[in-house]
């Protein structure tokens, strides 16, 4: 708890260009939760270079997302938004982690058979000991919940494991967090691969709708998204996960249910119904696109608003870290 509310945790990589599916699993209920919560979100660069990054472009593309993340309506003065890298103890806690967390755990991870299988050449330990970072993150602030879309799931259970081991031994030190899964856009897929989540580094540039594509390109994704055999639009995930992944898209933009979707296109065709989900999105994302394009050009608003918030992640991270430093066994520093 912090003044009285309860504390709430999420970040994102800055390894690309930001999705849809980032944008409705993720950063729209990070802004619906902004006011109930005392939250953290942060830009997370540490586990960024678990692949191979060029520099200039994960500085660049690290500060275009802590922007969009004010763009997409966080304030910064309530919440929290700072790079991982600004804060120490990230790492520190990590390391202490690392020796409550066995292989055994790690080798179940599906993110990291994924990723070591896309990047043959760089299996490295960064990568496999990923998720203890993660949980570094989550329990350095005491976070009560995570919001998270659903491949994240199993990355939040082994947090939970490795805070519950650590409480066994030493006592209360971790809150044990809870994943908070949005009702709608949890999982998007691809939109031409639609058994596949719409990802940030899929090859094929039609498989996603990223936050800063302009109208048309919008539009034109959408009228080439992968639909079905059954000409009809109804929510059936066997039959039509296609039509499914527009439905949800179009839900998760409109706020209107699955029943009020299939009503509204009713004996209308497939292509009605991409022009509408297409128009949907392109409402949704026009507003974060403008206030983004206005943001970025503030550099001293920026820049203040970064120092500050790097400031106060310390402190709270910082408490945290001592106690289990302590509890581990390390000395205290002698102060003069
Ligand atoms: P990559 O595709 O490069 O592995 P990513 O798109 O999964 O990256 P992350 O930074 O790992 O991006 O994820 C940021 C947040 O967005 C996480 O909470 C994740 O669950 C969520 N998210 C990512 N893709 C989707 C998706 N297709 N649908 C819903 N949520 C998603
Ligand atoms: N692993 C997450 C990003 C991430 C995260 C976190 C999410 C790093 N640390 C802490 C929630 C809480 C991802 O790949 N989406």
């Amino acid at each position: 708890m912090i003044d009285g509310k309860k504390v709430l945790f999420s970040g994102m990589q800055a390894t690309g260009t930001l999705t849809l599916g980032n944008y409705l699993g993720a950063l729209k209920n990070w802004v619906a939760l902004s006011n109930e919560y005392e939250c953290f979100y942060s830009v997370v660069d540490l586990h960024s270079i678990t692949v191979r990054q060029d520099a200039g472009e994960l500085r660049r593309r690290a500060r275009n997302l802590l922007t969009l993340y004010i763009a997409a309506g966080l304030d910064p003065e309530k919440n929290c938004l700072y790079y991982q890298s600004h804060v120490p103890a990230h790492a520190e806690l990590a390391w202490i982690l690392n020796c409550f967390t066995y292989m055994g755990e790690l080798n179940r991870m599906t993110q990291f058979k994924d990723k070591a299988s896309k990047h043959a050449n760089n299996i490295n330990a960064g990568l496999y000991t990923y998720p203890v970072l993660m949980a570094a993150d989550i329990l350095l602030y005491q976070a009560d919940a995570v919001p998270v879309g659903k491949d994240q799931l199993q990355h939040l259970e082994i947090t939970r494991d490795i805070a519950q081991r650590f409480n066994s031994v030493y006592g209360d030190v971790f809150t044990v967090p809870e994943p908070f899964i949005g009702k709608t856009g949890a999982k998007i897929m691809s939109l031409q691969e639609p058994e596949k989540k719409m990802s940030k580094s899929d090859d094929n540039p039609n498989a996603s709708i990223f936050l800063m594509d302009d109208p048309d390109t919008i539009i034109r994704k959408f009228k080439k998204a992968v639909t079905d055999m059954e000409a009809s639009v109804r929510y059936d995930a066997v039959k039509q996960p296609g039509i499914c992944n527009l439905m949800d898209i179009y839900g998760s933009c409109t706020g209107k249910s699955t029943a009020e979707i299939e009503r509204e296109f009713d004996g209308k065709g497939y292509g009605e119904f991409k022009l509408a989900v297409g128009e949907a999105v392109v409402s949704v994302l026009k507003p974060v696109q403008e206030r983004f394009d206005e943001l970025i050009r503030d550099k001293s608003y920026i820049d203040t608003m970064i120092r500050k918030n790097a400031e106060k992640a310390g402190y709270y991270a910082n408490k945290t870290l001592r106690k289990a430093q302590k509890k581990v066994g390390f000395p205290e520093r002698v102060r003069e």
